[in-house]
């Protein structure tokens, strides 16, 4: 049967005849079936990868070239006047994750599925995930993000378990979404859900009654947590989480024959991040109920568990006041108390200690202890965790610390969103590298071929074309495709450092003015979402979305510098803006980012680096050499020196530097005050002298003369600049996800075996 019967069997008339919904039904159904078809059975150690969040994105492409139908299918609809892309539009984005982390583990299900590795998911069904972000009057605006509609990839089991919260019993229910690796076998995301959850509860953008668990549980995910409430509330969905998710890796377990003794073998648990944590005091307390004593469960579930450290950001590393979990999950607060008492028998620091003096529980303490393995996501971050932040522990258990560099799929991130790149690769260096990413570096050979050079530009060039209209159709906003486009989009923190951007962009703005002229005109591109909570964030937002009224607003400067922040960043944004992108922005305050994941998809779409010796920077560095990539900055080693000494006083950089000055006090004159709101400029331009706590100021400097140098080489050495791209994504190879999971695999997980 061709794929236009088949399809027309499930539409039940002519594709011509269809509408773009019909034809999304349609193909949701046929990618369930096939996915079906390539179930397998489990044998040995399988992967739970607990997680709070799973930025999955829209699914139906992702899925249709993991079939090998994306073509086929592109072709069919075609040939009755219906265009793919056109479909994808009706598709919701599933925003089930906020940034880096989520989207991580995203990538980590395709790779396993890719690599046809038993490892499957276990997260919430949130019903709104994170907020829907727009801009009114130049400031964020929260809405809920609905994905639930009545067809979706998230299938109801009548599989639940009881969950017990406050001392009220709950039911959570398992959805089962299908996860179809790349020529791969069909992995699961278990999702849990309440049935009492009541979206209608939710008021003025994304306000809710806090206290009604049984309808607000899943409504968001990170429920704003800048009142008591909302912080309670969290440990409320972390417990529903690891509760439902242990109960379910035991039964599975169990089916496949496992006594409980020897759940080790059957089950490899990964705790991404702190979130999960509960999940060590949870097993233990369900393995008690099967008759195991205490002493035998800690390592039963400290050979079975392993933890991930994302982050060195103390407010990242959860620590819950006692108080919320005597109320929230009294059953496990003895257990915890145990496994306190007995992390105190292996050391006497007070640092190392689960609870604290002030009562204090460390989340990621209980996880170092009774786990296995401990891993950070980028060489640097493993080795700053290591030395600094976790060095107690890494004296206490040398053994348990190693480092998995993050990855990202390029079934996504390049065949996916960039078919023109793809295709390009593809004439010269074969299909290969779609499986082995390592067979990019045969596009060295062409490193000096003017041809493909020239052809990687027309690419380039054809992708901007793209993102150009899309800016036009969906922001309204017109830019000029002869100019870079340089691009920093990821979540606003302080650390990651808009605001030096900004700076620069106004630095620049003062250079045109008087007549000093960039090498290039620059289309400066921002996705990003403020936490609704982060006061800071949110100004850094308004304050970007201002200047870029003022320079509109001057014809001098508009023609040489645009600043365009794109409403509502998510995956689907991310998948348009990464393939149209000349130079990627990786400006974090060195040792804060503890990988990135942003950098390793600009790289392999054939964009530059302008960033700090950071994360996973440093990674892409070596690979790449110094000369195809734009560092910039104080080093980790000057940084954490810094803060150490203590002495970091921004006013007197201030003081001494009439850029600095003159850039930061723009802030709050006459033009951006008229275009602007005085409280959020006045805030931030107090926060950038009094504080700047990720010390923006002392690499000004660098990174004004850094990005010039880039703009130059752009419009001086065109040739040279393309050499540089393709040496980048023939070097991006180490940074698959396939790589990483087969790290992961062969020192940590061990599965199939
Ligand atoms: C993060 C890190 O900030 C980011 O650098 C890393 O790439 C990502 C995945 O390991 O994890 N940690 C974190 O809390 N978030 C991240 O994105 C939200």
């Amino acid at each position: 049967m061709s794929f236009t019967e088949t399809l027309q069997g499930l539409t039940g008339k002519p594709l011509a005849d269809c509408t773009n919904q019909e034809l999304y039904l349609a193909l949701l159904e046929l990618v369930r079936q096939k996915s079906a078809d390539r179930v397998q059975p489990v044998t040995g150690r399988k992967l739970y990868y607990i997680s709070a969040e799973f930025l999955i994105g829209k699914l139906l492409s992702n899925n249709l070239i993991n079939l090998g139908l994306y073509d086929e299918a592109r072709d069919a609809l075609a040939a009755a006047g219906k265009s793919l892309s056109d479909i994808e539009e009706v598709e919701p984005e599933p925003s089930l994750g906020n940034g880096g982390l989520g989207r991580l583990a995203a990538c980590f299900l395709d790779s396993l599925a890719t690599l046809n590795l038993p490892g499957d998911g276990v997260g919430l069904r949130y019903h709104f995930g994170l907020f829907h972000q727009s801009f009114e009057d130049g400031v964020q605006n929260e809405k809920p993000d609905p994905w639930l509609t009545a067809h979706s990839w998230a299938e109801k089991t009548d599989i639940t378990y009881p969950v017990e919260l406050a001392g009220k019993e709950y039911t959570a229910r398992l959805y089962k979404l299908a996860v179809t690796g790349y020529e791969g076998r069909t992995n699961t995301l278990n999702l849990f859900d309440l049935d009492t959850i009541d979206e209608s509860i939710v008021h003025d953008g994304i306000a809710f009654d806090k206290t009604a668990i049984d309808k607000n549980l899943t409504l968001f995910l990170y429920p704003d947590d800048s009142d008591e409430a909302g912080r309670r509330l969290r440990v409320y969905q972390q417990y529903l989480m690891v509760s439902a998710g242990a109960q379910l890796i035991l039964a599975e377990c169990a089916a496949r024959g496992c006594d409980y003794h020897d759940l080790a073998d059957y089950a490899a648990i990964q705790i991404n991040d702190t979130h999960p944590s509960m999940v060590i005091p949870e097993l233990i307390r369900l393995l008690g109920e099967k008759g195991i004593e205490f002493e035998e469960a800690v390592k039963i579930v400290t050979k079975t568990c392993a933890y991930t450290n994302h982050t060195i950001l103390a407010e990242a590393l959860e620590k819950w006041p006692r108080a919320y979990l005597d109320a929230v999950v009294p059953q496990l607060m003895p257990i915890i108390e145990k496994l306190d008492a007995l992390a105190r028998t292996r050391t006497k620091d007070e640092s190392l200690a689960i609870i604290d003096k002030d009562d204090r529980v460390h989340m990621a303490h209980m996880d170092i202890h009774f786990t296995h393995s401990t891993n950070g996501v980028a060489a640097l971050h493993t080795e700053i965790l290591k030395n600094s932040e976790l060095h107690g522990f890494y004296e206490l258990y040398p053994e348990k610390f190693n480092n998995k560099t993050n990855g990202i799929t390029f079934r996504r991130w390049l065949l996916e969103c960039d078919p023109r790149l793809t295709a390009t690769l593809e004439q010269h260096i074969g299909s290969g590298f779609r499986k082995d990413a390592a067979e990019l570096e045969k596009l060295l050979a062409f490193a000096d071929d003017e041809a493909v050079l020239d052809q990687l530009t027309a690419v380039k060039k054809a992708n901007k074309e793209a993102l150009a209209d899309w800016l036009l159709r969906t922001q309204k906003v017109s830019v000029n495709t002869d100019a870079v486009f340089d691009i920093q989009s990821k979540r606003l923190h302080e650390y990651k450092r808009q605001q030096l951007n900004l700076l620069y962009l106004i630095h620049q703005y003062y250079e045109i003015k008087a007549g000093h002229l960039p090498a290039a005109p620059l289309v400066s591109i921002f996705g990003a979402k403020a936490a609704p909570a982060y006061t800071i964030a949110k100004d850094i937002i308004h304050a970007l979305l201002t200047l870029s009224k003022v320079i509109a607003a001057d014809p001098e400067v508009s023609q040489w510098l645009q600043v365009v922040f794109v409403e509502n960043y998510n995956v689907t944004a991310a998948e348009k803006l990464i393939p149209a992108c000349d130079l990627s922005e990786q400006i974090s305050l060195a040792s804060k980012e503890a990988s990135g994941t942003g950098n390793m998809k600009f790289m392999l779409n054939g964009a530059l680096t302008l960033g700090t010796m950071d994360g996973a920077n440093v990674e892409i560095s070596q690979q790449v050499g110094e000369e195809n990539i734009y560092i910039f900055g104080q080093t980790s080693d000057q940084v954490i020196h810094r803060y150490a000494v203590g002495d970091y006083d921004p006013a007197q950089w201030v003081e001494g530097d009439a850029n600095i000055r003159r850039a930061i006090n723009f802030l709050t004159g006459p033009e951006m005050l008229a275009a602007g709101h005085a409280e959020n400029l006045t805030r931030l331009h107090n926060e950038l002298i009094h504080k700047d706590w990720f010390q923006t100021l002392p690499d000004f400097n660098a990174y004004v003369v850094r990005k010039g140098q880039a703009l130059s080489d752009y419009v001086c050495d065109p040739k040279g600049w393309r050499r540089k791209c393709l040496v980048n994504i023939a070097k991006a190879g180490m940074f698959s996800s396939d790589r990483t999971i087969a790290e992961y695999d062969r020192d940590i997980w061990h599965l199939g075996k």
